[in-house]
């Protein structure tokens, strides 16, 4: 036995083996919750060798008793999440819109990101098809704002009262507990299907929005109007937009869904290994910024979060970046205890009406309470704000702060000095609410009761539609089939179908003959849809960007691969600012041409096609002829053709490309710089060669 080895066996002669790991002299060295050193980490305290174990053990009851305690109630949404720090930086002058000091031109505030799925459990899949939470909490030197939107910029509903009904329908069903992540049940399209005020936001959801490739290479939304206040308390509407520098990229459903097999952590290790690696994810931070004259212009209601500003009428203009430049130390800590809340504001940005604003304004700060257990959750590091926080509140559970002094509340006249009498509110920079700052008047009578324009449940699903090219609108359609046709309740598909009608006739034909049912009866329309003009920037792939950067693709070797040829790609594929992971039959050594030994980054078997960008073949023609009698391998590369990637081949590999159908191809290449152009994107004119769309 060496002493950095335990030894559990039972010792000679009856005496009882305590050796732990001796550290060096600098190691620290292990103590409980109170400081106090711990001799033994291995055994329990009991009444002899075999005796019971004593209830004095104060060293096992503290860690079993911390440890029954490591768990606290998950997210009721958006419960599977990955974070990162990073900095957001002002790169635009907006003093004339807003007096927030994180928009100084130049200035740089430390922020902490959260990316979530919204229905599934802590310990769900990354990949499920669903909305992607988006949300940035800016530790400003004036405090503390959380921008806390999605990947999607419009929602479900239009009224907060909705929202537990919603949930309630789209998570796990009450009586059987799945499914787990997904919306594919009869649930939640029963509620939808009464519900044709979510049919703009299902549009998006049935689109590849809801499959990103990674949380890198997607969009965010405040979703929200908020309002802008400069220095003159003037104020302007605003919408807020996060724009990857990646570009937007998707998987295909059949690639999403043999992620959940292949990673189901496939997010969440993509983000922190771009970190690690220095591959800063970036976003640009954009506004429309708009006016009450051009909000009372148009044919929707600009506090109606179901309806969006086309980037045609308003373009988002560019005012900063945010960069992600360091991983979570610890995951709980951080990522799980991270609180956000919409109605953590700055001075110079403002709350709009909008009644699904107004109605979380309150629902998160409850949360967080009864999530953290305690009232003093902003006292959790991450929570914590970067400026001075002083006030009067006092005490609860968990309170970390030791106030000094009797001030414990104002006004008082305790005190000669002012610093010893405690804080006083500032009106000339403390925080305004806006209308109050412009004396403009809100009052009216108390009624439950939406504006007019909200009952226009149509025109911007329509919008949508017509801004998708030929592919997405193939996507769109083929989702709501398979969504639909996981649906055991008879009437719920025709009724759902019955109000597409009103979004597009093609798309509800399409979606009826996909089903195998009978095109019902149009849904009668609460307000008759407007027609708008198509928007390019609602389109994914109207936004793509083709580039290699930040992607990966997955080479297959095996012995005999030849070494020159696998060198040479695997710079360029460096070169192009990806990463080149090497897949093979054995992990541990494969022999190449020239008798060098290579590590592969992953065993083929457990190591398919789905988690790279593109796919390269290096083999010998032994090798392809032994691996095209092998199952994964031909996987390896149907799945890659079949999901609309690029695939290039050595001549000796071709063999295996054979036996797994793959017919000629624009992107089928060599291994030169033509596969290196061609991987920078994928090839969705080949889907009809490989799967039936609606
Ligand atoms: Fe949330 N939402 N939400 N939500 N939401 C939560 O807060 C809620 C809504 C969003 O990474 C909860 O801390 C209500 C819209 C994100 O920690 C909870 C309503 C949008 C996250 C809550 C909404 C969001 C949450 C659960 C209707 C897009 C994850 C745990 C009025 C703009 C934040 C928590 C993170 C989380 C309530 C609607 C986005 C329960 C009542 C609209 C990204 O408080």
């Amino acid at each position: 036995m060496t002493d950095s080895t335990i030894d559990r066996n039972p010792g000679k002669g009856g005496e009882t083996h305590q050796h732990a790991r001796s550290g060096s002299a600098n190691q620290a060295i292990l103590t409980t919750n109170q400081g106090i050193r711990i001799s033994d980490n291995q055994n329990s305290l009991r009444s002899g060798t075999r005796g019971p174990t004593l209830l004095e053990d104060f060293v096992l009851r503290e860690k079993i008793f911390h440890f029954d305690h490591e768990r606290i109630p998950e997210r009721i949404v958006h419960a599977r999440g990955s974070g990162a720090h990073g900095y957001f930086e002002a790169t635009a002058d907006i003093s004339d819109l807003s007096r927030a000091a994180l928009f100084r031109k130049g200035q740089k505030t430390p922020v902490f990101a959260r990316f979530s799925t919204v229905a599934g459990g802590a310990g769900s899949v990354d990949t499920p098809r669903d909305v992607r939470g988006f949300a940035v909490k800016f530790y400003t030197t004036e405090g503390n704002w959380d921008l806390v939107g999605n990947n999607i910029p419009v929602f479900f509903i239009q009224d907060a009262i909705k929202f537990p009904d919603l949930i309630h329908a789209v998570k796990m069903e009450a009586d059987r507990a799945y499914p787990q992540a997904g919306s594919a049940h009869d649930t939640f399209w029963d509620w939808a299907s009464l519900m044709p005020e979510s049919t703009h936001m299902l549009m998006w959801a049935m689109s590849d929005r809801a499959l990103p490739r990674s949380l890198r290479m997607m969009e965010g939304f405040g979703i929200h109007t908020f309002k802008l206040v400069n220095a003159e308390n003037k104020t302007v509407f605003v919408k807020f937009h996060w724009k990857p520098k990646l570009g937007l990229q998707s998987t295909v459903w059949d690639e999403a869904l043999k992620l959940q097999a292949a990673d189901n952590d496939y997010h969440r290790r993509d983000l922190r290994e771009a970190i690690a690696a220095g591959n800063f994810p970036e976003w640009e931070f954009g506004i429309q910024v708009f006016d009450e004259a051009f909000a009372s212009r148009q044919p929707y209601d600009v506090l109606d979060a179901t309806k969006i500003i086309p980037e045609e009428e308003i373009p988002v203009r560019v005012i900063g970046r945010m960069v992600l430049d360091r991983n979570p130390d610890n995951f709980f800590a951080e990522v799980e205890q991270v609180a956000f809340c919409p109605a953590n504001i700055v001075p110079g940005v403002d709350f709009s009406n909008d009644p699904l604003l107004q109605g979380r304004l309150f629902s998160y700060l409850d949360t967080q309470k009864s999530r953290l257990g305690t009232a003093n959750f902003h006292q959790i590091p991450v929570n914590q704000p970067k400026c001075p926080l002083q006030n009067f509140q006092r005490d609860g559970m968990m309170q970390m702060q030791v106030p000094k002094g009797r001030a414990n509340y104002e006004p008082n006249s305790l005190a000669a000095h002012d610093e010893e009498a405690g804080p006083r509110e500032c009106p000339r920079t403390g925080f305004v609410t806006s209308s109050a700052a412009t004396g403009q008047q809100e009052s009216g009578d108390k009624l439950r009761v939406r504006a007019e324009l909200f009952a226009d449940h149509y025109s911007h699903a329509r919008l949508f539609w017509n801004s998708q090219d030929t592919h997405e609108k193939a996507h769109i359609a083929s989702s709501f089939v398979f969504e639909l046709s996981k649906v055991d309740l008879k009437h719920v598909p025709p009724r759902m179908v019955a109000n597409l009608r009103n979004v597009d006739e093609k798309l509800a034909k399409r979606v009826a003959d996909g089903l195998g049912i009978a095109l019902p009866d149009k849904a009668p329309a609460a307000r008759a849809p407007v027609d708008m003009p198509p928007s390019d920037a609602l389109s994914i792939h109207k936004n793509m960007k083709h580039t290699l950067e930040g992607r990966s693709v997955g080479i297959l070797i095996a012995d005999g691969s030849d070494a020159a040829e696998l060198d040479a790609l695997t710079k360029a594929v460096e070169g192009a600012k990806a990463k080149a992971m090497i897949v093979a039959p054995k992990v541990g050594a494969t022999t190449l041409s020239d008798g060098s030994t290579r590590k592969a980054d992953g065993q083929l078997l457990g190591t398919p096609s789905q988690i790279f960008d593109a796919i390269a073949v290096v083999l010998s023609a032994k090798g392809a002829q032994s691996l095209a009698g092998e199952a994964a391998a031909v996987g390896f590369v149907m799945d890659a053709f079949g999901h609309l990637k690029a695939i290039g081949a050595s001549k000796e590999a071709r063999p295996l490309l054979e036996k797994a159908g793959i017919m000629p191809d624009a992107g089928i290449t060599g291994l030169g710089p033509d596969f290196i152009k061609a991987a920078a994107r994928r090839f969705y004119d080949r889907e009809p060669k490989v799967r039936m769309l609606a």
